[in-house]
């Protein structure tokens, strides 16, 4: 704010994707500087003559609620093109598909569905950064995108970069999405090529992939160090996962990586998870996420003010920062445990489809659901399959610290699976099933290769 008005002095003040406060509008307006909002959050400031407010939540006209803040924008330079009488919105149609399908807007509203669809179509793919991502060959990628694919392949690469990376690469992130991306020079920071000029938008996909690895890395780490405290401190027989770190056993840098941590957890426990790091005063400070769709856990954040325990409780619902003073986190965790003494915390995966690995139809079921690939996304899920028996020998099958199983039968169908009878799984599953929840199992068939999202449990 203060550099706004002290040094940038803009004429126009234009906020994507975020508001203000009348207070802070009419301060800002006071300077001579004009605002223009395109925001999609619920908020109550209509602006006024020199703040003008652009937000579908205030409008009844504007059916689709689930649009997010880059169809909002894109929408404002639509009917700017229409008054000017121009032509420059449906450039950037892939941006504002990457960004809805990156926000998890609801695939469901045929305004979103249509824009991510269209966005996404190889011709539309004209933003720099996005067609590097496509030609670096990633094989996740395989040159084309779907809402999944964003999710997974794309935006964690802005995540990395917002979350862990510096200004520089930051701003580096920023302009290697811009036209001249391709064209514009810079010198590469590759250590094998010093010196050598190179396109910015290499240079900035060298830069956000490094950003991912490093977090990737950092997360790895992350997460087994709290594997081996639930382990060692049995803590999963606590209604509610709470890991405190001691200071010394953790890096610094993982305190930014906690969110992500107790999602993964989340995933595999289904009960609240906080993850607490100590800091030099003897408090503990983390995060909380609980699972929405149980009911005991509804506002668990209001459930965590109410036991009187802890220092703060700041954020949303079920995802927000906790602080306590250390003396008081046994008592926290009995509290909670007295609370939900009646309530079965054993973990359930709901699945849409249950089958035999062994049933030589299982293979063409799985192939038909792969067809749809381009179509799943938020509100529409991808179908899971809980498969179960997946025979153990005469095949490779290793797990990746990317969460991926790969398994391929030796005679290369599916349908083989069955050829040396069943044999239960084991706890190596499970084991990755809290590392990645939900994975891919890619499949061979005579139709070609596919990939197959499924959930892989022990039946007993
Ligand atoms: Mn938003």
């Amino acid at each position: 704010m203060k550099q706004l008005r002290d040094i940038v002095k803009p004429a126009l003040l234009i906020i994507p994707d975020a508001s203000g406060t009348n207070m802070q509008y009419a301060a800002l307006n006071d300077l001579g500087i004009e605002i223009l909002v395109l925001d999609h959050h619920h908020v109550t400031e209509l602006g006024g003559l020199k703040t003008i407010v652009v937000n579908n939540q205030q409008s009844p006209n504007y059916l689709n609620k689930g649009l997010t803040g880059a169809g909002v924008v894109w929408q404002f330079t639509r009917i700017l093109d229409e008054k000017l009488g121009i032509q420059f919105a449906d450039d950037s149609l892939d941006l504002v598909a990457v960004g809805l399908a990156a926000d998890v807007a609801d695939l469901r509203d045929k305004e979103t569905r249509f824009l991510i669809k269209e966005g996404l179509k190889q011709a539309r793919l004209t933003c720099p950064l996005i067609q590097q991502c496509l030609f670096a060959n990633d094989y996740k990628i395989q040159g084309s995108l779907n809402p999944i694919k964003v999710t997974f392949q794309i935006s964690p690469l802005f995540n990395a970069v917002c979350r862990i990376g510096s200004l520089e690469e930051k701003e580096l992130l920023f302009q290697s999405l811009l036209d001249d991306a391709n064209s514009k020079l810079v010198p590469s920071g590759n250590r094998n090529k010093k010196g050598e000029m190179v396109p910015l938008v290499v240079e900035a996909y060298r830069v956000i992939t490094n950003a991912r690895s490093r977090q990737n890395r950092r997360q790895d780490k992350l997460m087994e160090l709290i594997d081996n405290v639930i382990q060692s401190e049995e803590l999963s027989e606590d209604k509610v996962l709470l890991i405190a770190i001691d200071k010394g056993d953790f890096e610094e840098e993982h305190r930014n990586l906690a969110g992500l941590v107790c999602n993964k957890l989340q995933s595999y426990y289904q009960r609240p998870i906080i993850i607490l790091f100590e800091n030099d005063n003897g408090t503990y400070t983390g995060s909380v996420r609980a699972p929405s769709d149980v009911e005991a856990f509804s506002d668990f954040r209001q459930q965590c003010e109410d036991s009187g325990l802890t220092i703060y409780n700041s954020g949303h619902p079920a995802a927000f920062g906790l602080g306590i003073e250390s003396k008081y986190i046994n008592s926290f965790v009995q509290y909670f445990n007295d609370r939900y003494s009646n309530i079965d915390v054993a973990p359930t995966y709901y699945c849409d489809f249950i089958a035999d690995a062994n049933d030589p139809e299982i293979g063409f079921a799985i192939e038909e659901i792969s067809n749809y690939s381009n179509d799943w996304g938020t509100g529409l899920p991808e179908p899971l399959i809980c498969l179960g028996y997946i025979p153990r020998t005469h095949h490779s099958s290793y797990i990746r610290r990317t969460g991926v199983i790969r398994y391929s039968s030796p005679l290369g169908c599916i349908s083989e699976w069955c050829t040396n009878g069943p044999t239960p799984f084991s706890h190596f599953i499970m084991h990755m099933l809290l590392l990645a929840g939900t994975f891919s199992v890619p499949c061979h068939s005579h139709h070609g290769n596919f990939l197959a999202r499924c959930y892989l449990l022990p039946l007993s």
